[in-house]
């Protein structure tokens, strides 16, 4: 299997992330993105391609136009504001949605319209970095539209927690949204998103909510007791012509090993094979890992193969989209068995 890749995934990075009351080094960082491409390389997965460059449109496709402006000049306006030695970063947010049709003036408040939470931030260059991880993303659907059987687009930053006009959770484009968007203006008739991050796809559910022409499925940590928290619920099932397009499976969070796990992917491959899409996009995140660092599933380095060696029995041209994965030397040896396994089956 091929890998896009891009190097300006690097030029995203933060001093801090917030959580249990403390500031603490990010989990998220660029290291992860080197630690798989590394193990790609080692183990001779195949080779590795620079992305390419794309039409703004095809992110304007899925996000709205001033939420991507913002992202574009948060940062000009937060160093010229506020302190260009720290992270922008939102400290209020319009719940009420007061400004929800305007656009506010100080780049404190726009932080708080476009943030869903303080897990995501940016700094001088974290646009350039968005922006190549879209174009990831996007180089992958072009390859298998192209006739590739399946592509690994390695993405840095993430982006199944971002919806239409928020960032959240380490993410700010929803890259395999913007791939499934792409496919669709380009002929396909359905496309699928299976999401096997260990967090709930908020973001992607959220884009594809009301429509059909997306099956999106997740399997996750149960979100009352896990980030994003406010989504991911079984009852979710799409709303309007989206009804029935939406499925999701929560899973207990310390409990989980392979024997339940592989119960929800056989749920979810079910509802994918009787969808008949033309595509399948993976959110693939390995913070499933037991040993990762923020998370508490219980799968292992072998139960990876098993996910890949389950996937290529849906017999679908596949795009594998990177999300979340923390444990850092891990993360390459886990990305990898998921993907070498579903390409030698
Ligand atoms: C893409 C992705 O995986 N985003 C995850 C966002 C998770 N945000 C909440 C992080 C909470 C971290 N808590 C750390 C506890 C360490 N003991
Ligand atoms: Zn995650």
């Amino acid at each position: 299997m091929k890998t896009i890749y891009s190097p300006k995934h690097s030029d995203h990075w933060l001093r801090f992330e917030y959580s249990g009351g403390q500031a603490k080094p990010c989990f998220e960082k660029p290291d992860r993105v080197e630690f798989v491409k590394r193990e790609i390389q080692s183990r001779n997965l195949g080779e590795i391609i620079l992305a390419d460059e794309f039409s703004i449109d095809y992110i304007l496709a899925v996000h709205d136009k001033s939420y991507i402006s913002f992202l574009q000049e948060c940062w000009a306006q937060w160093s010229s504001e506020m302190n260009p030695e720290l992270d922008a970063i939102a400290t209020v947010f319009d719940r009420q949605g007061f400004m929800s049709t305007s656009e506010p003036k100080s780049i404190e408040a726009r932080l708080g319209k476009y943030s869903a939470d303080l897990t995501a931030g940016l700094g001088p260059n974290s646009w350039n970095a968005i922006e190549s991880s879209a174009h990831v993303a996007l180089s992958g659907a072009q390859a298998v539209l192209a006739g590739e059987k399946s592509i690994f687009s390695l993405c840095r930053p993430a982006g199944h927690h971002a919806s239409e006009a928020l960032m959240a959770g380490y993410c700010y484009v929803n890259n395999a949204a913007v791939a499934a968007q792409y496919c669709l203006q380009a002929g396909c008739k359905k496309v699928a998103v299976l999401d096997i991050d260990y967090h709930h796809g908020n973001g992607t559910q959220s884009i594809f909510y009301d429509r059909p022409d997306v099956l999106v499925t997740s399997i996750h940590a149960d979100p009352d007791r896990e980030y994003p928290f406010f989504a991911g619920r079984e009852h979710e099932l799409g709303e309007g012509a989206g009804k029935g397009f939406n499925l999701n499976i929560p899973l207990a969070l310390s409990s989980t090993s392979w024997t339940e796990y592989q119960q929800a992917l056989h749920k979810s491959m079910d509802a994918i094979s009787t969808y008949q899409p033309d595509i399948l996009i993976v959110s693939l995140g390995v913070d499933t890992y037991e040993n990762d660092p923020i998370s508490h599933f219980k799968l292992n380095s072998n139960d990876f193969e098993r996910i890949g060696k389950l996937l290529a029995e849906l017999r679908l041209p596949s795009i594998f989209v990177f999300e979340g994965g923390y444990a850092v030397q891990e993360i390459g040896v886990n990305t990898v068995n998921v993907l070498q396994a579903f390409d030698s089956h």
